[in-house]
């Protein structure tokens, strides 16, 4: 078999969360395994997504040796060991870090100590950029310098929507500097897993909305739950919220000064999520900043309509007045109306939710989205087809 078709030897690195880069990193992971390529995720712990998996990926989880020096184990180095180990037993053709910060730079260590090894060629480096690496955390001044290095050292970097790389592009991409290529490639859903017919959507009973995030203040729970107050006054219509963080204790405080404390249910972290998403009327997003929305492409292919605000790259998932209402993320008045909109005429809801799921289904699907990361790989590992 020649270089550019045999089954290629990639090596994985992300956060273990439970929502966001995690869950991307891990379904790509788990795809690309599928496809017949040799598969290693990096991390100091199991992403969630994996761990419920039984796919034959090999997981390395490196925590680094705790020491008093440290005022905290620094992970990423531990990591970048780790990739030199598995690169030095079996060679690795492609290191994909997924949020630029700090896997982009394990995977520059990694492929820099590796390529003085004449045995074998270094790992190429693919730096994906997912939100809060471009958005916040790495425009901060004490990283931007560092993240832009990354981006132009990469051997090829990738953005999950336009509307990122447009970010990126402005803010990391000088004409003084190093050619800066951005490519998009969008987050994708397995369409199987996700799927209206994963629990029943009941005829009768209250309208229910649903709501699933880490909570950190970027996602402004507490405004969507007064949004949400204010939309069903007087109603029995039922708010579900998912996930966990920061803000989860300030929702719930809000939930009962609101009086509505006893139509908010907390859920806590769930797997069950497409057993969750498809009976729902309408989904619910309400962020400041969001690069993509992936909480909402999973309720989409769920059959689920959406209600978001218009911020970052969420326009580019919900097709405004087609899969769902979009609103400026300051006019909470229009995100009122568009709640009570689809909330209380569930035709209106159910028809939108079906052209949801029709668009999750031809835009992001599993399959389409992780064609396009392996042939980004053999491009960047074979650059002549050698
Ligand atoms: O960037 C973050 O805040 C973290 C990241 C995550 O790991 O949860 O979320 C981002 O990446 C997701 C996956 O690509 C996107 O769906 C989210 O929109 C994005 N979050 C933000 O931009 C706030």
């Amino acid at each position: 078999m020649t270089s550019p078709e045999r089954p290629l030897k990639i090596g994985i690195i992300c956060h273990p969360t439970y929502g966001g880069s995690g869950v991307v990193a891990s379904e790509l992971a788990l795809s690309l395994a599928d496809r017949g390529n040799e598969v290693h995720v990096f991390s100091h712990a199991v992403p969630p997504r994996l761990a419920r998996s039984s796919g034959p990926v090999q997981m390395h989880v490196s925590q680094g040796l705790p020491y008093p020096l440290f005022s905290s184990t620094p992970h990423d180095l531990a990591i970048t060991s780790s990739i030199l180990t598995v690169h030095r037993a079996g060679g690795l053709d492609i290191l994909h870090a997924h949020y630029a910060l700090p896997h982009a730079v394990s995977a520059f260590l990694a492929r820099s100590a590796a390529s003085t090894d004449p045995s074998r060629p270094a790992p190429r480096v693919v730096t994906t950029l997912h939100g809060t690496d471009i958005t916040i955390v790495g425009r901060d001044p004490s990283y931007a310098p560092l993240t832009q290095h990354l981006i132009a050292s990469s051997d090829a970097a990738t953005a999950v929507s336009m509307s990122l790389a447009a970010e990126t592009r402005e803010h990391f991409c000088f004409d003084s500097g190093p050619p800066c290529v951005i490519e998009v490639i969008p987050n994708f859903i397995d369409p199987d897993h996700f799927h209206p017919d994963a629990a029943p959507r009941p005829a009768d009973g209250p309208p229910t909305a649903i709501h699933v995030s880490n909570f950190r203040g970027v996602k402004r729970v507490p405004w969507l739950v007064e949004a949400f107050a204010r939309a069903t006054e007087g109603t029995d219509a039922r708010l579900t919220l998912v996930g966990d963080g920061p803000d989860c204790r300030r929702s719930r405080e809000r939930a009962f000064e609101l009086g509505i404390g006893d139509r908010v249910a907390f859920l806590g972290a769930r797997d069950a999520l497409p057993e969750l998403l498809s009976p729902a009327d309408v989904f619910l997003l309400s962020s400041r900043v969001e690069s993509f929305g992936l909480s909402a492409l999973e309720a989409m292919a769920s059959g689920t309509a959406v209600v978001a605000t218009s911020v970052g790259g969420v326009p580019e998932v919900v097709v405004d007045g087609v899969t769902g209402l979009l609103s400026d993320k300051d006019d909470m008045d229009t995100y009122v109306e568009h709640v009570k909109g689809l909330l209380f005429d569930r035709d209106r809801a159910a028809s939108m939710g079906a052209a949801a799921r029709r668009h999750a289904v031809e835009r992001f699907s599993r399959d389409r989205v992780v064609a396009l990361y392996e042939d980004l790989y053999r491009r960047v590992a074979f650059p002549s087809g050698s």
